[in-house]
């Protein structure tokens, strides 16, 4: 299949009475442009608020002053919106399911009943711990339950969570408490993963060697594994949970007051603390989960993301829980005890809706669709991606192998600063075309710059860089302590816009094709090229399982095609093949994406949550690895010497 294809892939049938038809999605998006302040006035009563709000929208994109507000004289408060409202209702139902590393081990379920016990007990201990309002605590944990009722418990008595990945080093751990200034890191003994276990606590006994002697450790005993105790400051969570009353009253918070910061990496510097507010924020994940994912009662929703990203907080925690659903949180890996664990979990807890990363699909992939075949997967209904554009072949093969041809796909493009999905189809109502999100949420206001000028490119068939004309409630407010920095990194460069960071085409059709992050963009011979182009044409070759493409500086060129090519298992590296992959893409895209090296990787850097470290790949292509900079995020790091000692570039 060629990656310029821009066939629309039909909706499967069965999806007329989805939630949003074909016309109520132009209706609705019309409606949500042209009068935002009725549109949103609306949907955010499908929350719960203790006092209404009078206002709906009130923000200015103007730089030197940009300010971010919805529904801002509104309280409410966001546990009670993903727990007790539920309760009248559906209390004997499963709110998590939570199924373990080991598939030995008996998958959990999680009542709405037993959610509101467990986090009105954790809320108190967060009280007896002097935690208030406004304070921030600093959330360390596996894929746990207790990690749901954690950022829930913080979110009742009002403190502010800040969920750090449970992969992330005592380094990064201690520069987020430090930065956020947490009174408090909750953490746990040992954490399984892939048959492995990380000593979560250790980890933060040595961050925490870096923070204030006041931070105090709250440690969830998960597999009852020794770890050192250091008394007064350390706290059996779940022991105390016993003790404490099982009775919080929630705290009303204002719409503007945050419920989260969560780190992100930028393209340069520190990370930054992405902050996120009460109101807008629940109603814009509530809503994007329910039309998205076209959720119905009964449904079986399973993100595969960690709670450490912005996909787990708004797609496994709250999202589905303000809407009532069985979210699914799964502790282990795709690859553990084999290759068919994620089509293991989705029959054995019969999954409706399947959402993960376009790198697990391929990785999935390369291991050959047996895998897939031997699970019943008839309880699925909808698929989705995230993270990364998903080149067509993976499209089409999770579409026909895991999909088969019934489900609708949804590409969602968003980021931890958007709060929800920004661009993607609807099931039901936008048909998909493999590769591109399709079309803009409701109340999202795209538009394609041309990158130098910052001018507005009218019409269709055409390329540039993605910007946000207007507000949409889940947006970031601010980094956390530095609005100077927000302002400075989102809209200082395009004035008016909010700047995504990413480059876009437009098609024919209006639909947007995220093509990579923007400093990903490669000038070949004054030709512009996204690295994904190119990725996507060389993994469409059925000998290569993965690739990633950088720039290198190039004598005559300006800048040369550099191809990192993991191949498929039992495939052996040749230079007949090499040049045979050079044909390959010289005929996919054209002869000026002919990668000038290609170096053989039996792995990619890649960070915990999967996304390719191209920052280190450029470094390597330029022959300039002494200046690796951080690589602590990696998710393997000896995979980069490897990467060294092979490289094609050597002055
Ligand atoms: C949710 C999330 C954001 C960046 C974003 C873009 C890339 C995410 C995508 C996608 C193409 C998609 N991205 N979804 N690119 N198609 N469907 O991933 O947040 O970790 O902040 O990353 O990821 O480059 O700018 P985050």
């Amino acid at each position: 299949m060629s990656v310029e294809s821009t066939a629309k892939h039909p909706i499967p049938a069965g999806f007329e009475d989805a939630l949003a038809k074909p016309a109520d999605y132009t209706r609705l998006y019309d409606e949500s442009i042209r009068d935002p302040q009725g549109f949103w006035g609306r949907e955010a009563k499908r929350i719960d608020w203790i006092t209404p709000f009078t206002k709906v929208k009130d923000t200015d994109f103007t730089m030197g002053q940009v300010s971010i507000k919805w529904f801002e004289d509104g309280a409410l408060n966001a546990s009670v919106n993903c727990i007790d409202r539920h309760l009248a209702d559906r209390a004997d139902q499963t709110a998590i399911i939570f199924e373990p590393d080991d598939p030995k081990s008996p998958a959990r379920h999680i009542t709405y009943a037993e959610l509101s016990d467990k986090v009105n007990r954790f809320a108190n201990v967060l009280l007896s711990q002097g935690v208030m309002r406004g304070d921030r605590v600093v959330i360390y944990l596996p894929m746990i339950p207790e990690a749901a009722y954690a950022m829930l418990a913080c979110a009742r008595i009002g403190a502010v969570h800040s969920v750090v990945f449970a992969g992330f080093s005592p380094d990064a751990l201690s520069n987020r408490v430090n930065d956020c200034g947490a009174k408090l890191v909750i953490t746990a003994d040992t954490a399984p993963r892939g048959g492995r276990r990380t000593n979560l606590k250790s980890n933060a006994d040595a961050a925490l060697l870096h923070c204030s002697e006041k931070v105090r450790c709250l440690v969830v005993k998960h597999t009852g594994d020794q770890t050192t105790w250091i008394d007064g400051r350390d706290v059996d969570v779940l022991k105390l949970m016993e003790e404490v009353s099982p009775e919080c009253p929630p705290r009303p918070m204002g719409a503007e007051d945050p419920l989260f910061i969560l780190y992100t990496s930028g393209s340069t510097g520190r990370p930054k603390g992405v902050v996120h507010t009460t109101g807008g924020y629940l109603v814009y994940a509530a809503m994007t989960h329910e039309y998205v994912f076209d959720y119905k009662d009964g449904d079986i929703f399973w993100c595969t993301a960690d709670v450490g990203w912005v996909t787990g907080h708004s797609y496994i925690v709250y999202g589905p829980l303000a809407n009532g659903a069985t979210t699914l949180m799964f502790e282990g890996v795709p690859t553990y005890p084999d290759a068919g664990r994620f089509w293991d979990v989705c029959d054995k807890h019969k999954v409706t809706q399947f959402y993960t990363a376009p790198t697990a699909i391929r990785a999935l992939m390369g291991q050959g669709p047996e895998w897939v075949d031997k699970h019943d997967l008839s309880s699925l209904r909808i698929l989705g991606t995230v993270g990364e554009p998903i080149n067509p072949e993976a499209w089409v093969w999770y579409d026909q192998h895991v999909g088969k041809g019934r489900c609708p796909i949804v590409d969602t493009w968003w980021q931890t600063e958007t709060g929800g999905h920004m661009i993607t189809s609807l099931p039901g109502a936008i048909e998909a075309k493999p590769g591109s999100a399709t079309l803009p949420f409701f109340g999202v206001k795209p538009e394609v710059l041309d990158a130098a000028s910052g001018q507005i490119i009218e019409g269709n068939g055409v390329e540039g860089v993605l910007a946000i004309a207007d507000s949409w409630p889940g947006q970031m407010r601010t980094l956390w302590g530095d609005h100077d920095r927000f302002m400075e990194a989102y809209f200082q460069q395009y004035p008016g816009y909010y700047f995504t960071g990413d480059g876009c085409r437009r098609d024919q059709d209006g639909y947007y094709w995220i093509t990579g992050r923007v400093d990903d963009v490669i000038n070949v011979s004054g030709h512009r090229m996204g690295t994904a182009e190119v990725e996507s044409a060389l993994v469409a070759h059925e000998k290569v399982a993965e690739a990633a493409v950088v720039g290198y500086p190039h004598q005559i060129k300006g800048q040369g095609i550099y191809a990192y090519v993991t191949l498929m298992n039992g495939i052996q590296p040749s230079d007949d093949l090499r040049r045979e992959l050079e044909g390959w893409v010289r005929n996919e895209i054209g002869p000026i994406a002919k990668p000038d090296l290609i170096q053989w990787a039996p792995g990619l850097p890649k960070t915990r949550s999967g996304k390719i470290m191209r920052r280190i790949l450029r470094k390597i292509a330029e022959d300039d690895f002494g200046s690796l900079g951080d690589t602590s995020t990696l998710a393997d790091p000896g995979v980069v010497d490897e990467l060294i000692e092979n490289r094609m570039n050597r002055a």
